[in-house]
């Protein structure tokens, strides 16, 4: 590494505002209405809406190769507010590949719930709200739900070689899914 004696910038700068990432090293992934098959439970209208119709966008800092043991990777990903068959737009959630990473989000904008369900189903919920700091424990799947009317923003930090386990979810799902009923957040077991 090459080191510098007198202060640099650094690469890469957050509005903490907004929780817009700005940088050489920093991706876009998009998930669209389209991307989001079998995430919600009502299939068919999910199949009927708008298939370009942005559900949620993340950007990503990975200053270091994807996989490196010891490595952190940043993120931020904001939900777009609405519904699917009543259902709040969501994450698709995913397990780490390495199963016992950890991770923390942080709110920034807007309010939603993030769901955690452990191997054997179990599960919890907690508020995100502007502010609030979340540790994800090992062995945990994670989902943002955007339960307000204004766009959920929350920032990432996991490390660089957790990977992702989206195909558990897409099997089994999780055991709780969030509707809209009278404009307020209901919790249904399934
Ligand atoms: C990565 C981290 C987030 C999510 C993002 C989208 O470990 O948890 O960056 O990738 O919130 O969610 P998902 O479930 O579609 O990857
Ligand atoms: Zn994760």
């Amino acid at each position: 590494m090459t080191l510098s004696h007198s202060p640099t910038a650094t690469g890469v700068h957050i509005d903490l505002a907004t929780g817009i990432l700005n940088g050489q090293l920093v991706s876009t992934q998009r998930r669209t209405i389209g991307d989001l098959s079998n995430v919600f439970a009502d299939e068919a209208v999910r199949a009927a809406m708008p298939q370009d119709q942005l559900a949620y966008e993340v950007q990503l800092y990975q200053p270091i190769a994807d996989g490196t043991a010891g490595g952190l990777f940043f993120g931020n990903t904001t939900i777009y507010p609405g519904t699917v068959g009543g259902e709040y737009i969501m994450t698709k959630g995913h397990f780490h590949a390495l199963g016992d990473r950890t991770e923390y989000y942080l709110g920034v904008k807007g309010e939603g719930f993030l769901l955690f369900m452990d191997r054997d189903r179990g599960y919890k919920v907690e508020k995100m709200t502007a502010g609030s700091l979340h540790f994800i424990g090992p062995h945990l799947a994670h989902r943002v739900i955007n339960t307000g009317t204004t766009p959920l923003t929350f920032l990432a930090c996991w490390p660089a070689d957790a990977g992702h386990d989206y195909a558990t979810i897409q099997e089994q799902g999780f055991p709780v899914r969030v509707f809209e009923r009278n404009g307020q957040p209901d919790i249904r077991t399934l």
